[in-house]
């Protein structure tokens, strides 16, 4: 017995002599391995244990569990000092001198997109909408069911888009967003949901399988076409300024019923006729329309009761007019010096 207590205390003297030459971390790490580890010193010793008799092992018992908490307290204290250490170290390395003299790299522009955004988003909070922002991966019922475009329906071919599953979808448009909102709020409603939408399209100068919409929503007791014309013809004199005109023309969409496609007067040539917009004076930017009785009861708002309107800007269609840009593709390339452009 008194041989491994001696071979305990003796490798507890060889611990403490070695850990003091210990100068960094993967040697204190080292040490543990090589005393305390499966294959360690202090294992070995303790595998003679099955020798000794049952009256001598709880006296050698408790020199070892000494022996361990003294190597174990000693090798977290010294860790501990030498990380405190090494990271004052590192920190004195990484020292960085504000004073020095820097080069500057200029400031950089936001995104004709999100400048787009920003400015139709303004517009519309100021005429007192809220924005209303939802997921990109959708449920099938929110992007289609409610909106009245079920299983088979043509819209979901020219709606094309990438399936998760069968119920779960990135969303063509962002009207699920504001069936979210109608099946959650009681009107008056008055809301826009900007944000990027998925289509399956090839990517050519005006088309892209991602892109952004701007889409509104106005639910209220007596809303009228009329309001939506005003309201649009609003919009469009504050981004395209005073002269800007709208000029309505009979469309459909599931969703919406009476439908209509909407011009604005060409920012190019004020309506005269050019390049710009194939001579016809007018440039087609949203579509609109007052919502479909069913889709509001789709979302528990009685027909009888309220009526509303929506309309569906596209954001690239209108950045493309507004800073004059003639290829999609530019906008997602992230060419610097397309970019800079918009400074
Ligand atoms: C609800 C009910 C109706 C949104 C609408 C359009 C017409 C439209 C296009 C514009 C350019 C899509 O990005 S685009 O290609 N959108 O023409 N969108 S009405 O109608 C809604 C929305 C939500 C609950």
């Amino acid at each position: 017995m008194s041989d491994m207590k001696e071979s305990l205390l003796a490798l507890r003297d060889r611990f403490d002599k070695e850990i003091e030459q210990i100068k960094d971390s993967d040697a204190a790490e080292k040490m543990r391995v090589a005393y305390l580890g499966k294959k360690g010193s202090l294992t070995q010793v303790l595998r003679g244990m099955g020798g000794l008799t049952p009256e001598e092992r709880p006296e050698v018992g408790k020199v070892a569990n000494d022996v361990r908490t003294h190597m174990e307290e000693f090798l977290e204290q010294v860790t501990n000092q030498i990380k405190t250490f090494e990271s004052s170290k590192k920190l004195e390395r990484e020292k960085i001198d504000v004073t020095l003299p820097y080069k500057f790299n200029g400031a950089g522009a936001r995104h004709p997109l999100n400048m787009a955004i920003n400015e139709i988003c303004d517009i519309f909070l100021g005429l007192g909408y809220s924005i209303g922002e939802g997921p990109e991966v959708e449920y099938d019922k929110y992007n289609f069911e409610l909106l009245r475009i079920p299983e088979g329906h043509p819209a979901r071919d020219t709606q094309d888009t990438f399936y998760i599953n069968d119920n779960i979808l990135l969303r063509t448009q962002t009207s699920g967003m504001q069936i979210r909102i109608m099946e959650q709020t009681k009107p008056p409603i008055k809301v826009i949901c900007p944000g990027k939408v998925y289509r399956s399209d090839a990517l050519d100068s005006t088309h892209s399988p991602v892109f952004h919409q701007i889409e509104g929503l106005v639910v209220d007791k007596g809303v009228t076409m009329g309001d939506l014309v005003g309201s649009l013809r609003l919009f469009a004199k504050k981004l395209f300024g005073d002269n800007t005109e709208i000029r309505l023309r009979p469309h459909h969409f599931p969703f919406t019923e009476p439908s209509v496609e909407v011009d604005l007067t060409c920012w190019s040539c004020g309506g005269c006729g050019c390049r710009v917009c194939k001579n016809e004076g007018w440039i087609e930017v949203l579509g609109a329309g007052m919502v479909h009785p069913e889709v509001l009861s789709n979302c528990g708002i009685d027909p009888e009761v309220y009526s509303g309107f929506a309309f569906g800007i596209g954001v690239e269609r209108t950045a493309m007019g507004r800073y004059g840009i003639d290829d999609i593709r530019l906008l997602y390339e992230n060419d610097v010096r397309f970019l800079e452009q918009f400074k």
